[in-house]
């Protein structure tokens, strides 16, 4: 089959039985936590095996050098999104702040409500992966996120927690919510797994 230049490109940047999407749908299981302004009695809390656990106020996020990456991201109910734009903090950063052990491999992510994810420590250190406050120039809306979401591009999206509260590394894989729920350990859009037998 024949493509122009620039579906061919897409084309490229497109995985498996995914179509692109120019808006920004909104999915998640439960409530949207709304901070407004007040984020008192918001942290993030950083432990299991680590040298220095730690919990961070989110001014204390913001004082970390900042980062940026620019990604395509892949929701397993079938959309993509190109060429988002995301600051915030590198994971390698977080890492070096609490000292991650040796023993580590593997880390969950918590959110609002008790929500989690799984996924392996390289995963979560690559370095395109980046705990994120704004998207394309603008804070995170509630609804995608405020005041802190993760977001790890090479997996389907629901391993890119929304309103993160705290990140453990462990020595073992345990299922977050989805896993739990018949979703793949890992989550390669590239090699379609999204759920635990694919
Ligand atoms: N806390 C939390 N994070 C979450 C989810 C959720 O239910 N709760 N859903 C995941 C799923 S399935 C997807 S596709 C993305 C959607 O992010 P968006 O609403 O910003 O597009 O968030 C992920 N992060
Ligand atoms: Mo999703």
């Amino acid at each position: 089959m024949y493509f122009g230049k620039e579906k061919q490109e897409n084309h490229d940047r497109i995985p498996p039985n995914q179509k692109v999407t120019t808006g920004w749908p909104v999915l998640h299981v439960g409530d949207v936590p709304y901070y407004e302004k007040d984020l008192s009695n918001w942290d993030l809390r950083i432990g299991g095996l680590v040298d220095r656990p730690t919990v961070l106020t989110f001014e204390q996020i913001l004082s970390l050098p900042e980062t940026s990456q620019v990604n395509d991201i892949h929701c397993v109910t079938g959309w993509s999104k190109f060429d988002n734009e995301w600051e915030g903090i590198s994971t390698q950063q977080v890492a070096e702040y609490v000292g991650i052990r040796k023993e580590a491999k593997f880390v969950m992510l918590e959110a609002e409500e008790g929500w989690t994810t799984n996924t392996p420590l390289a995963d979560f250190l690559k370095e395109t992966s980046i705990l994120a406050h704004k998207h394309n120039g603008e804070v995170l809306t509630p609804e995608h996120g405020y005041p802190l979401r993760m977001v790890m591009p090479h997996l389907y999206f629901w391993k890119s927690a929304k309103w993160i509260r705290a990140i453990k590394f462990r020595s073992e894989d345990q299922q977050g919510f989805w896993e739990r729920n018949g979703y793949h350990m890992y989550g390669d859009p590239w090699k379609e797994q999204r759920f635990a037998w694919d």
